[in-house]
């Protein structure tokens, strides 16, 4: 007898390409039958057989205040009571571009979009119209989305299904994006003596989330702001994921290195379709409807959507928030950890804020070198031995995971109970 979870992939696969809208949602990284989840509360998620779940993914970062959170459901319905969508400037995108501006300080002008991708993809365009150069620079096994120039060695799901050069991106569009290793200051400096006049300008996860966690050198981030300053490059922070993740003003915050432009998505719309690209005003005043750079989207600032974002980011910005979410996910990788040496287990995990990365090797990885030196099968064993126990971590060696407000110390510990035995488990082989 096929479960509901059986029955429906089986169904979906029928109607939807590996029956996903998101690769990495069917789980080849790690196989098996993806859960299909009907509903979600807190810090919890239930399939359609009805198993419950501590969720660790939050839909891949944008439930920082957990599921359906009271608050954030009645400002959606509120909106949506005055209609969904206008194709017309309202007053609730203007709050999010202030609220964002106020947050992020080096947010002089913002443009909301409806994906991190279409940030990313526009902030390339923008730095290539400001410039008026076509060379990009992107680091290996940092994903940004899946616009063609940026699908060139990135991680995410391209990682995880082992593409992470797409098909159908023509050699003359790749040929503009230069790669380069992720966290290796010295390479980005031999590129710049190399190119450094041809670059338009680097694009960088400032903290990596898409190659597991990688936590870059200050130096790293540093040399690539003194880089774009002497060759009038464009610094590009991809912070879909690490804003108001990592800390209330995002990786620029906890480093203390001023972008050019930054790209934000995943929180800012509370699990809605925000995203957004700011700034410098001399660069951002180049979009149209002021400059020569074309950008639009029909659902752009959607009031439905921007309504999510707005009463998270009320949440988020609470005196406290990052404090109390920042030590439940320090006191879940300090007990995984511990977890794991007890059962004799090669495996480390580390936290940034309210974002986590889980390894099976010694230490946790400072370049994608030293990520793929992590045992993948342990990780894919770990995963299967956790979901059984109902823990629900992203499904894939290259993914980060999320902790939310919602999370109690009891989930923690419900969690390193389970860890607990999923290590036995591994260590009995
Ligand atoms: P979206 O287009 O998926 O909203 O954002 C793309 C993006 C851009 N930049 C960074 C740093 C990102 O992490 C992402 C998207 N992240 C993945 C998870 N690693 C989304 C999950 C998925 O692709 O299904």
């Amino acid at each position: 007898m096929k479960s509901r979870n059986e029955a429906l992939f089986e169904r979906a696969r029928a109607a939807i390409p590996g029956g996903v809208n998101s690769p990495v949602r069917a789980y080849r990284g790690v196989g098996g039958t993806p859960p299909f989840l009907v509903r979600g509360a807190g810090s919890r998620v239930w399939d359609a057989d009805g198993k419950a779940y501590i969720d660790y993914v939050g839909s891949w970062g944008p439930l920082i205040a957990g599921h359906a959170h009271r608050a954030v459901l009645e400002a959606v319905q509120a909106a949506a009571r005055d209609g969904l969508s206008f194709g017309a400037p309202t007053e609730r995108e203007v709050q999010l571009a202030e609220l964002l501006k106020e947050l992020v300080p080096t947010l002089e002008l913002v443009r909301l979009v409806s994906s991190g991708t279409e940030a990313t993809m526009t902030a390339l365009r923008l730095a290539r119209g400001y410039t008026g150069r076509s060379l990009v620079v992107k680091f290996e096994g940092c994903y940004h989305g899946h616009a063609d120039s940026l699908l060139v060695k990135a991680g995410s799901g391209a990682l995880t299904l082992g593409s992470p050069d797409s098909a159908g991106v023509p050699s003359e569009i790749a040929s503009c994006t230069l790669v380069l290793p992720y966290n290796d200051a010295d390479a980005l400096k031999r590129a710049f003596e190399r190119s450094g006049k041809a670059i338009a300008a680097i694009i960088v996860e400032p903290i990596a989330g898409n190659m597991n966690l990688v936590v870059p050198d200050r130096d790293f981030l540093e040399t690539a702001r003194r880089l774009c300053s002497e060759h009038g490059s464009v610094l590009i922070f991809d912070e879909v994921m690490t804003g108001f993740r990592v800390a209330l003003g995002g990786a620029q915050a906890r480093f203390g290195v001023r972008p050019d432009l930054t790209t934000l998505g995943k929180v800012i719309g509370g699990g809605m379709p925000v995203g957004a690209l700011g700034g410098r005003r001399e660069i951002m005043e180049r979009l149209a409807p002021l400059g020569p750079v074309y950008q639009a989207g029909t659902l752009s600032g959607s009031p439905v959507a921007v309504a999510a974002g707005l009463a998270t980011l009320e949440i988020v910005r609470a005196p406290g928030f990052f404090e109390r979410v920042s030590a439940e996910t320090l006191h879940l990788v300090q007990g995984l950890t511990a977890a794991a040496r007890a059962r004799g287990i090669v495996f480390c995990a580390q936290n940034v804020g309210a974002m986590f990365g889980m390894y099976f090797r010694s230490a946790p990885p400072a370049s994608y070198g030293e990520v793929m030196q992590c045992d993948k099968s342990a990780f894919t064993r770990f995963f299967h031995e956790m979901l059984a126990r109902g823990i629900y971590f992203a499904p894939s060696a290259y993914e980060a995971g999320f902790v939310s407000s919602a999370h109690t110390r009891a989930d923690i510990e419900e969690t390193l109970a389970a860890a607990d035995a999923a290590f036995a488990a591994l260590a009995r082989g």
